[in-house]
């Protein structure tokens, strides 16, 4: 397994590749170009340049996250065409300065939703939290711009781009009439364009599950359970068409037995965010340490579902828990994701060591 931290980029960060280089056994970063819009083709000067930031600290970059996909893509429009044509011409970009694998997701208008960025927890630090009763009938937008304040170091999050969220009205009135079988089949298009570029490029897909793992506001969710992951494997029936096994995202659904969708399909498993969450009777979870004790997920079964399967995939510690009066993006700051890594790797060597 090879360990890789999420870091926004110079000057969108409030943790730094310094402190990065210090975490144990971290060999790269997952990084992204967070300023170009979805659908965008990269520039080649700002590849170039986070290569040359991540080469003065001996980091790789083999995994990007994301390249986003833009929505008239999963809406299915005509001019979805000159999207996709961009998306090949990034990945062929990206192969040239050694991109292994790309995480994206299908998940219609937003990226993850929360309902406070920073809930207090009763250690003292704050966490992401999901109130369900506050996504229950409630106009998206109000919402949307209710969540956004939260965010006080005024760093965009992905997913929550002041672009996307000035169209949000405009959005939802075009998913519409786009049921889940439709759905499903813009992501087959899309994958059946997409999976040769990536093969002959060498890059592997690597798609990001739904988080939460049901429907909110009417859209429809794809990625959500082991029915539904197979079905995606299926739409393109090779290695490159793959998975980013999200531990938090598919364990905010009781129902998802993690340690079993990794041992059925881990050989199309190419990245993995491993966190943990405390899931409520009402519906409601928070995010929590990775410690298995502290959540409702089972992390020391995960992490040895991975060690049994021989995994050899990117991993990064997904969200963590705010602490030591850290300051920084709702769920990236570095204390607790260090941490997470330190958990993550005390039971991969005791698995090593018990053989
Ligand atoms: C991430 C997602 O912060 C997170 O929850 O796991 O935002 C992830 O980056 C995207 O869904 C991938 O496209
Ligand atoms: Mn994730």
């Amino acid at each position: 397994m090879k360990m890789t931290f999420r870091w926004y980029g110079e000057g969108n960060d409030t943790v730094s590749l310094t402190q990065i280089k210090q975490i144990p056994g971290v060999e790269g970063l997952v990084w992204s170009l967070h300023d170009e819009a979805a659908g965008a083709e990269w520039p080649m000067d700002k590849i170039l340049a986070v290569k040359k930031a991540a080469d003065e600290y001996g980091f790789n970059l083999d995994v990007v996250e994301s390249v986003n996909i833009h929505e008239d893509i999963k809406l299915g429009l005509p001019s979805r065409e000159t999207y996709i044509e961009n998306y090949i011409k990034t990945l062929a970009k990206l192969q040239t300065v050694g991109v292994k694998v790309v995480c994206y997701n299908f998940m219609p208008v937003f990226d993850w939703t929360r309902t406070d960025l920073f809930h207090p927890l009763p250690d003292g630090s704050t966490a992401l939290y999901y109130e369900r009763k506050k996504v229950m009938g409630i106009d998206p937008k109000a919402f949307l711009e209710d969540v956004v304040k939260q965010d006080k170091a005024g760093l965009t999050m992905p997913g929550w781009e002041p672009e996307r969220l000035s169209r949000i009205k405009e959005l939802f009135d075009a998913y519409k009439d786009v049921t889940e079988e439709m759905l499903w089949s813009n992501l087959q298009y899309f994958l059946e364009r997409i999976i040769p570029a990536a093969e002959q490029y060498g890059i592997k897909m690597a798609i990001h599950p739904d988080d939460p793992a049901w429907p909110i506001f009417g859209l429809p969710r794809l990625i959500i359970n082991k029915t539904n992951v197979e079905r995606f494997l299926k739409l393109v029936d090779r290695p490159a068409n793959g998975l980013t096994l999200c531990t938090g995202s598919l364990g905010t659904s009781a129902a998802n037995d993690i340690p079993d969708i990794i041992r059925t399909y881990g050989d199309r498993i190419h990245f993995t965010h491993i966190r943990n969450l405390k899931r409520f009777d009402n519906g409601d979870f928070t995010e929590s340490s990775h410690k298995t004790s502290d959540g409702s997920i089972d992390i020391a079964e995960v992490v040895r579902a991975y060690h049994d399967i021989g995994f050899t995939g990117y991993c990064r510690p997904d969200h963590g828990r705010h602490i030591w009066g850290e300051e920084c993006r709702p769920g990236y700051g570095l204390y607790d994701r260090a941490l997470g890594i330190m958990y993550i790797w005390g039971l991969w060597d005791a698995y090593n060591n018990s053989k």
